[in-house]
């Protein structure tokens, strides 16, 4: 965590964009701003059924030599898992009551669950640096776990069974499968607005390293409730992590397609101005998605309305990408 601001990040950043895919040193955020994001985040959906390919069409070598890249210029990076729910075999968006009871130690789909943590464990023991060095995670597992639309959240598991879920699935990644690259993210959704509320689910201060939330704006301007609640919900987490002496984060945040060109500046800017947060990581540019009939982009590209308002926020001193995490020497 940095003094002088905050680091920005972009989900698949160096994959694709909006109409553009697999591009050797292409990024959106580069062709606005000249500069990388300084976080890189990456999502593992379906390497635990042994896919080459992950939910979102990356494959997993492409992603790794991506994790390499952003590593060796000196960014972050960070790690998410929308992971099949192994008591139904169904995607991560099936809460069936009972998921989480079922794969904790002892329980029917223990083994199962087990089998997806060592493919999880082998790919995080497969990244590595220049030196042959581990490169450093944070680890994001069992996101969103205040919502209700996964099978680790609030509909498929009492608060009791959920913290014993991360805490298994820390301990297993650590003590057995030997992996010691990583920093664990608590995440929740913006349902929360009390600390107790926040920490409602936490597992404990042995387990966690970053305390975080996502949010997305999906409705009104620029002087909107969203702004109002991202405000306070901003201002619990930094109260968490000082008290907790550790690290808070926007783990996902975006509003699909920037529907009002001075978003960066008069929304996002404006609001962090005035906390301590690590970093900011804004969600994908995935394009059109044809399975879905959507467009979901979340950082302008070349020739979006919000693009020169991009560029005032990479300008902001308190915005710091990939220049600035170089600068900072992180892994030394
Ligand atoms: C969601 C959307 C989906 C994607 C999922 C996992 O928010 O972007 O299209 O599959 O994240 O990355």
């Amino acid at each position: 965590m940095l003094d002088k601001g905050y680091f920005v990040g972009h989900q698949d950043a160096l994959a694709y964009g909006v109409n553009w895919k697999y591009k050797p040193g292409k990024s959106d955020i580069r062709d606005l701003a000249g500069d990388y994001p300084a976080v890189y985040g990456w999502e593992l959906g379906n390497l635990e059924l042994g896919a080459d390919v992950n939910l979102d069409s990356v494959p997993f070598n492409k992603m790794k030599q991506f994790i390499q890249e952003g590593y060796n210029r000196g960014g972050i990076i960070t790690i998410s898992w929308h992971g099949t729910n192994p008591y139904t075999n169904n995607s991560a968006w099936d809460p069936t009551p009972g998921s989480v009871a079922a794969v904790l130690p002892g329980a029917e789909k223990h083994e199962i669950y087990k089998s997806q943590l060592d493919k999880i464990a082998t790919f995080m023991l497969s990244l590595k640096g220049k030196k042959g060095e581990l490169i450093p995670v944070l680890f994001r597992p069992l996101h969103e776990l205040s919502g209700g639309w996964f099978w680790w959240g609030s509909k498929s598991s009492t608060t009791d069974e959920f913290k014993s879920l991360f805490r298994f699935t820390v301990e297993y990644l650590r003590d057995v499968k030997q992996v010691h690259s990583l920093l664990y993210v608590y995440n929740t959704g913006d349902e929360f607005t009390s600390e107790q509320q926040f920490l409602q689910r936490y597992p404990g201060d042995d387990i966690i390293d970053l305390v975080s939330f996502d949010t997305y704006q999906r409705v009104g301007g620029l002087d909107s409730t969203f702004i109002k609640g991202f405000e306070s919900r901003l201002a619990i987490i930094e109260k968490v992590a000082k008290d907790k002496g550790k690290i808070s984060a926007v783990a996902e945040a975006g509003f699909n397609q920037i529907p009002y060109s001075e978003w960066w500046t008069e929304a996002i800017a404006k609001t962090l101005f005035r906390h301590r947060i690590s970093y900011i990581l804004f969600w994908r540019n995935a394009g059109y998605k044809y399975a879905e009939k959507e467009l979901e982009f979340y950082v302008p590209y070349q020739g979006h309305p919000a693009a020169a308002n991009f560029k005032k926020f990479y300008e902001l001193k308190e915005t710091l990408f990939e220049k600035e995490a170089r600068a900072s020497k992180l892994y030394q």
